[in-house]
Parts: C-alpha cells; structure tokens; sequence
C-alpha cells in the first residue's frame, strides 16, 4: 500500500508542476503590470512631491546654459537691489540736482553760448569737480562753434563717458581687509560728526554678519560720551569693544587693542579715532602716530584707511579729503548721508581731485544703509531717466 501509493504521488505531482508554475509566472507578470501602471500614475506632475527630485526630470538635462542664466540673474538682482538703496540715496540729487536742472534749462531751445553759460553755472555747482566740467564745456563750447545741434543727450552721454574713466582711474573699491592679514585693521578718520562712528557701527554688523571675528577699538578717548555712543553700536553689531581709561592716550590704546586682535584670534580690528578739527595741527599729527604706532603693533596696519566724509559738504569734503592725505595714508573714501544732499556729484570730484576710490557710501541712518560703493550702479542710478544716458 506504501509502495504503491508512493508510486501514484510522483507522476501526479511531476504532472501538476507545469501548471503551478504558470500560475507563478502569471502573478509575477500582474504584479509587475500593476508596479508599472502604480509608477506613472505617481509620477504625473500633480502627484509629485513639491521640488522632490526625480532621477530623470528634465531640470538634470538641462544645458549648462540656462545654469549660466540663473548666475546671471541673480547678480541683475543684486544690482536691482543697490539701485534701490541708491534711488533712495540719490533722491535729492537726482530731483534738485545738476541733471535735472539742465533738463530743465534746455527745455525746446537750441544750444548756443548763452545756454551754456547757464550750463556751466549748475555744472559748477554740482561739486563735479573742475576738469570734469570744464570737459563737458568744451565740448558743448565747441558744437556751439561748428552749429552743431546738441541736446542733453549728448551731453549725458559724454558725462557717463568722462565719468566712467575718472571712477576707473581712481582704483578698486574693493576693502582690503582680508582674513590672511591675521587680524585686517581698519584705520577710520574724518572730522566731528562726519559719521565715523555710524559706519564702524555698520560695518562691524556686517563683517560679523559674515561670520567674522571683529573687535572694535574705542580710539576716540577724548569723550566719554564718543565711547559711549561707539559701545551703543558695538552692542547692536554684536562685537566686543576694547576701551581704555578716559582721556587715555589714543595711540596706546589703539596698540593694545590690536595686541588682543592678534591674542585673541580675531581677524578684523577697527579702530575709531577722535572727529578731530582738520585745522588744529595738534590734532593731525596725533593721527599720524596713531597710524605709526599701529604699524608696530601689527606689520603692514593699517591695511586700510577709511576717510570717512559728509557729502552734504560738497567741495568742502574734498579739501578735507586733502589734508587728511597728508597726515595719513588714506586708501579710500566713505561717503556718509548722501541721502541728505544734492550734491552726489562729488563723488566725481574726490575721484578726480584726490584719485582716491570712494569705497562706501551712507545713504541713511540704519544698519543697513551703508553700501559698498558700484560706479556702474551710481552713475546708473544718477543719470537714470537723463535722455540717452542709461546704460542699465
Ligand atoms: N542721514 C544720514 N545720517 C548719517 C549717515 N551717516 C551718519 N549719519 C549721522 O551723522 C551724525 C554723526 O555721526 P557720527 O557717527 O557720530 O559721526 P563721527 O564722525 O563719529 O562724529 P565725532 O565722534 O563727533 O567725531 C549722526 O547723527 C549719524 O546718525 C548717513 O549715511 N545718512
Ligand atoms: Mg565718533
């Protein structure tokens, strides 16, 4: 009985085998069916998992083309954003000052000597600085002579011509103050209330907002209330502020704090000095051994000095910007409230007269309304809408 139903078992199960196994074979195929038809159904763009990538989206075939064009795009949006801050800034330059005032002048006439006397009085006036002016004169002077027919277009065209190379020759705006210095020290100087304080306050910010290690040195010692006011800044900007002893000497204190920057590992020391009276001999030469004794508390410091300059004082500025050279090697100019003046001209003029490059310029009093400084971005701005002068 064993035997024999053993030797039934063996051909009924080698005879069912085809068929278990074709039905294996169909579930595999259904299911491998229902996987696909599960796959598109979820890759249809509404089922998609919001910016989820997908291994063969369209976004990886791209060229590299269009990956140049976002770049692109976002540096037109960054000079979008400083041409506001600048509209801003420029307001009263722009809407009282020489470019539309000599729109205005021109109205329907025609160019002849009387209209470029007129001219030349607003152009003087602007703080554009005499060789640029006298530039733009002789080339209207000499259309005059030929009877040639120029309209302010032309003449805006020769401005942003003239200015573009002024602005070129006067050097980077570019700060150097680069970590390798191992710390950068900023010297910052300028007369009483032209904003020393202000821009350390915003630049401290702004470094620190990088993720740099600033420490700000109080060099201004003959008011308690100028530390004071420069500690309200510090706080703000998160930065430690090294103070000495009131009425202390500035240069020992400026050597100290930069003797801590190099213990301590920071790596940009900036140091705010007295608003001194520019005149007051005493006072200048002071700031000249600030800047030597600084030079020995750290080889090669001061990387940069700032002159920091109120634009409301138009051609005043610039002889500032004079004396200040001589007492120190000033290497760049901070143009503060801008935004409070029609004179944004003379940003043309400390380039011209002194070749110095303007660095930043203040448009206002918050944190940050302290810009770097784009040539191509102000004068841009300053000519926008003067016929045939945008290059935006
Ligand atoms: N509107 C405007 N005001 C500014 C700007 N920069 C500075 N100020 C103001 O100018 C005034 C003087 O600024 P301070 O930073 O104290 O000038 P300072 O050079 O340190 O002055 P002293 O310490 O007296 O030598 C303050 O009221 C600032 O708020 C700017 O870009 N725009
Ligand atoms: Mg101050």
């Amino acid at each position: 009985m064993h035997a024999s139903s053993m030797a039934l078992t063996v051909p009924v199960a080698q005879a069912l085998a085809p068929v278990e196994l074709a039905g294996l074979a169909a579930a595999a195929l259904l299911a491998l069916v229902v996987a696909w038809v599960a796959w598109k159904v979820l890759r249809t763009p509404q089922n998609r998992a919001p910016g989820r990538p997908i291994s063969d989206d369209a976004t990886r075939r791209e060229p590299l083309d269009s990956q140049t064009v976002q770049v692109r795009s976002a540096a037109d949006q960054a000079r979008d954003r400083e041409r506001q801050f600048l509209r801003g800034g420029l307001a009263k330059t722009r809407s009282e000052g020489f470019v539309s005032r000599i729109g205005q002048l021109f109205g329907g006439r025609q160019l002849d000597a009387a209209l470029v006397d007129e001219i030349e009085e607003v152009l003087l006036r602007a703080d554009l600085g005499a060789r640029t002016c006298k530039k733009l004169l002789d080339e209207l002077r000499a259309a005059v002579q030929k009877g040639q027919s120029t309209d302010p277009a032309a003449l805006w065209a020769s401005l942003r011509q003239h200015a573009d190379k002024i602005l070129a020759a006067a050097g980077s705006a570019t700060l150097n103050l680069d970590r390798s210095h191992g710390p950068a020290v900023l010297m910052v100087v300028g007369v009483n209330g032209s904003g020393k304080t202000t821009t350390i306050g915003k630049l401290a910010h702004r470094f620190a907002g990088e993720g740099r290690k600033v420490l700000v040195a109080a060099g201004d010692t003959y008011r308690a209330a100028a530390v004071d006011q420069l500690d309200v800044w510090c706080q703000r900007a998160g930065v430690p502020l090294h103070r000495g002893k009131d009425q202390a000497d500035p240069a020992s204190v400026c050597f100290a704090a930069i003797e801590r920057g190099k213990a301590e590992g920071f790596d940009l020391v900036i140091v705010d000095t007295a608003g001194r009276l520019h005149t007051n001999h005493n006072l200048m030469e002071e700031l000249k051994k600030v800047g030597r004794v600084v030079g020995k508390a750290h080889g090669g410091a001061p990387h940069e000095v700032l002159l920091v300059l109120d634009a409301t004082m138009g051609q005043n500025a610039v002889k500032q910007a004079e004396l200040f050279k001589e007492a120190v090697a000033v290497t760049g100019i901070a143009l503060t409230k801008l935004d409070g003046t029609a004179k944004g001209g003379v940003v043309l003029a400390i380039a011209e007269t002194m070749g110095l490059p303007v660095k930043l310029v203040g448009v206002g009093e918050k944190m940050q309304d302290l810009r770097d400084f784009d040539a191509q971005v102000f004068l841009d701005t300053l000519l926008e809408g003067a016929a045939g002068a945008d290059h935006g």
